[in-house]
Order: C-alpha cells, then structure tokens, then sequence
C-alpha cells in the first residue's frame, strides 16, 4: 500500500508523448500545449525520446487514439525501449486502463504527471498533505491501472497480478487514508487561520502568476529573503510570507506560493486551499507575467481564470510584466507598454524598475482601501457579524459596554458599509 503512493520517480525512464487534436485550428494551442507537456517532462526527469501529434475528427473513447495509432506506437515503444508514454490531455479511467493493457507501458496522462511533480516538490507537511489528498482523489477511479503498474514494476515480469480482491482492499485503504488526509489538513487549516489572524494589522499582498513567471525571484529582490528559485516548474510549493517596507510609512506582508498552470488538476487546487488562502485573502495581488514566454498573453488567461475558481478576482491587482532584461529589442516593449498601459514592466532578477513597482504598490493600496474604527456597543452582535462580510477586520478591543473596532474595507464597497452603518444609528465613526 505504502508503494501505491510513493512510486513517483521518473529518473532517467525513455518516454514518448502523445497529443491529439481534432481539428486543425487547434494546431498552435496543441503544440504549445506539447512544449509545455515537454517542460513538465523535464521537470520530472524523463527523457522524452519522440513526440506524436495526432489529428482525428473524435477522441477516441476506449483508447484516446484510433487502433492504428495504439499498433503503431506499441510497434515504436518496443523498438525504442520506452517506458512510459504521456498523454497531453487527462484520460479516463477506462481510457487509461485499455491503454495499459494493450501497450503494456506506464501511461501517464496529464493531471497524473502535474501531480507526481507537485509530490516530488512538497516539503512542509503542509504540502506533503495536501499533494497526498489530491493524488489519492486521482488515484481512487484508476486503481487497476495502478495496480497494474504496481504488480509490473514490483511482482516481476511473468508473475500474475493480484486479483480484485486486492484492488477492493486497496480501495477501501484509500478511502481511509482520504478521510485521514482531510482531518489532518483541516487541522493545518485552523492553524493557519490563527496565524494569519494576527498578521491583519499589515496589509497583505500576494504574488500569484503562472508557474516559473520570477515570483520567487521577485520576492527575493524585494525582501531580501532566500526563497527557491529554479528554471523548472513548480519550485515553489509552499507560502513563504515576509515583511517589507515600501515607504517610509507603509510596511505590507508580502506572501510567494505556489505557481498556476493551465488544466491543473482541479483535486489540486481544492487541497491547496489552505496554502492559496493567501491569495483568496490578500489585499492586493502582484500579477507577475514572464513576458520573454511567447504564450505569456494565454498564461494572463490562466491565471485570471485560476483566480476566478478561487473567488479572488475581485481583489485588486498590478500587472507586472518580469524579465524585461532578456528582451532585446525596444520596440518589442514599447508594443507592450501601448497594449497594457496598466502593466509595470520590471526585471526581477536584475532590479529593474522595481522602485517604480513598490510606489506602485503603495498608490494601488492607498486608492483601494481605507481604514475606520468603529465604536460599536456590544449588545449589537448581528451587526458586527455584518460587518464581517463586508470588510476585514484588523482588530477589536473592549472598552466598557463598547467594542472599538477597526475595519479595512475597499473603497468600491465602503458605501454598502456607510449604509449598514447608518441603519444603525448608536455607531460612531
Ligand atoms: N532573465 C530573467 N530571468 C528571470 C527573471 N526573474 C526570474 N527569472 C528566472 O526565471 C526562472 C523562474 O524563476 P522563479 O522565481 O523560480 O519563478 P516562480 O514564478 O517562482 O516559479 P514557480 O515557483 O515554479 O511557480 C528562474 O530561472 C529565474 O532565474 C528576470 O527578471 N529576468
Ligand atoms: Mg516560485
């Protein structure tokens, strides 16, 4: 049971990829859908031999591609000596099950390897957990294949695979372990909470951005910290939060998590509530765009739908377009400064313009928020639970039959607060 969840190692394993599109005008989203793929690989330590790009006017439903193809590439991995075979899309269980049985190769589609990476980075427990949950929700509809695999890699060639009876145990295992890996991070959850709680007196600002954009590096620039940087996908899985000054008056929490990608799998995104709180809780979000990527207009698109999932698109954000020194012509960025007027164009590594962006930070925290204390007597419960909803609450003292409280609200909403309050005529301001 235990190898089920800790198979996870790639190194050094010959693999092929496989994409399919079903029409032409698809072309350029698949291919940069493959060299992303490709990178990911990478990232995991397989070495991708050939890629296969497909057309075909349905996805096949047994097998993902048509029969030729299956024969084909079983004739090519046997010659080749692959494997593993990637598929640049998420399979179903039963697609995913046919191809193991006929191609007889580790099938791996694309949420499984965005999870095995997430598993081979995590490092707090935090991580570990919810990499854990979310690789047993993946894994609980595809435990033949697993098993498969399992028996292939551990029973020995030649020997039988276990029966359905150990399947049914390994089911019933995971499921255990699931209810386990919930308890646990609800724990971590209320744990954050508290901590987070007593941060509210700062603002707090997040850095959020498609994987390897330079969040990491920026925060380093901006804080001086030490956070893990790397040219591979997904160096960064946890929260790391540090205070900076901005100015001479201004002090912001600044927090660096984990990387966006397009399709990641949503099990991932629901376990790392805890560590996105972050982001869903932040007072002002640094966009960070690597704008040497040439889909960097697509990852804007990810990531604002990514926010979208996480109901944080409401916060306020900065656009900041990363790594302008690696461009070298002007008129490339003169381009983009005419097409998004609202972008910061800084270089992380090299502290460019980042003055520029603190200023920014500043301006963006100080036109969108504004702060009140409030003297609320304490018999009037219900509104203070109110006032919860709409704006957050830095902090609260007992004074008497009074609570002073102190709100941080966003300017849009302060008139829906004004009139709250003003249906409460004993509140001063
Ligand atoms: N040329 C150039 N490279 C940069 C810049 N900022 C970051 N990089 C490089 O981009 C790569 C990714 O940087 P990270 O800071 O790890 O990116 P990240 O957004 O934290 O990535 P994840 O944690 O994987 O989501 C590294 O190789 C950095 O050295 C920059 O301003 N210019
Ligand atoms: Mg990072």
């Amino acid at each position: 049971m235990k190898n089920i969840v800790e198979l996870k190692t790639y190194e050094l394993e010959r693999g092929i990829i496989i994409s399919v599109m079903t029409s032409n005008l698809e072309r350029k989203s698949a291919e940069d859908s493959l060299s992303e793929l490709q990178f990911l690989a990478k990232t995991a330590h397989v070495e991708i031999v050939k890629t296969f790009l497909q057309t075909l006017p349905s996805k096949h439903p047994a097998t993902y591609i048509g029969k030729g193809k299956v024969e084909e590439i079983k004739l090519y991995c046997a010659e080749n000596n692959i494997a593993l075979i990637l598929f640049d899309d998420d399979l179903s269980p039963a697609q995913i099950r046919n191809l193991v049985k006929e191609l007889e190769r580790k099938i791996v589609d694309r949420s499984g390897l965005i999870l095995d990476i997430f598993a081979s980075r995590a490092k707090s427990k935090e991580a570990i957990t919810q990499v854990k949950l979310a690789q047993m929700q993946y894994l609980l509809p595809r435990l033949t294949r697993m098993w498969t695999h399992l028996s292939k890699q551990y029973g020995g060639v030649g020997t039988k695979g276990p029966g359905e009876t150990q399947i049914e145990t390994d089911r019933r295992l995971i499921k255990t372990k699931i209810s386990q890996l919930k308890d646990e991070l609800t724990h971590i959850e209320v744990e954050r909470f508290e901590q987070r709680k007593k941060r509210k007196e700062m603002f707090r600002v997040a850095l959020v951005g498609y994987t390897n954009a330079g969040k990491s590096t920026l925060m380093n620039t901006l804080s001086n910290a030490d956070v893990f940087v790397e040219n591979l996908l997904f160096a960064t899985l946890d929260t790391t939060v540090r205070q900076i000054q901005l100015t001479q008056s201004l002090n912001i929490l600044l927090s660096d998590t984990v990387g966006f990608i397009r399709k990641l799998p949503s099990h991932l995104i629901a376990s790392f509530k805890s560590t996105l709180a972050e982001v869903f809780e932040a007072d002002l979000l640094l966009h960070v765009v690597d704008i040497t990527h040439p889909n960097f207009t697509e990852h804007i698109a990810v990531v604002n739908s990514t926010l979208e999932e996480l109901k944080a698109n409401e916060i306020p954000m900065i656009l900041v377009f990363n790594k302008i020194d690696a461009i070298q012509e002007r008129e490339t960025l003169r381009e983009l400064a005419h097409q998004f007027p609202e972008a910061i164009c800084i270089s992380a590594q090299r502290g460019i313009n980042i003055e520029t962006l603190k200023e920014t930070i500043a301006e963006k925290l100080q036109h969108d928020w504004k702060e009140e204390t409030l003297v609320i007597p304490q018999s009037n419960n219900r509104l203070l639970a109110q006032l919860h909803e709409v704006a957050e609450i830095v902090s609260k003292e007992y004074e008497g039959n009074d609570i002073i409280v102190k709100i941080r609200i966003q300017k849009k909403v302060s008139e829906a607060v004004e009139k709250l309050l003003k249906r409460k005529a004993k509140v001063e301001i």
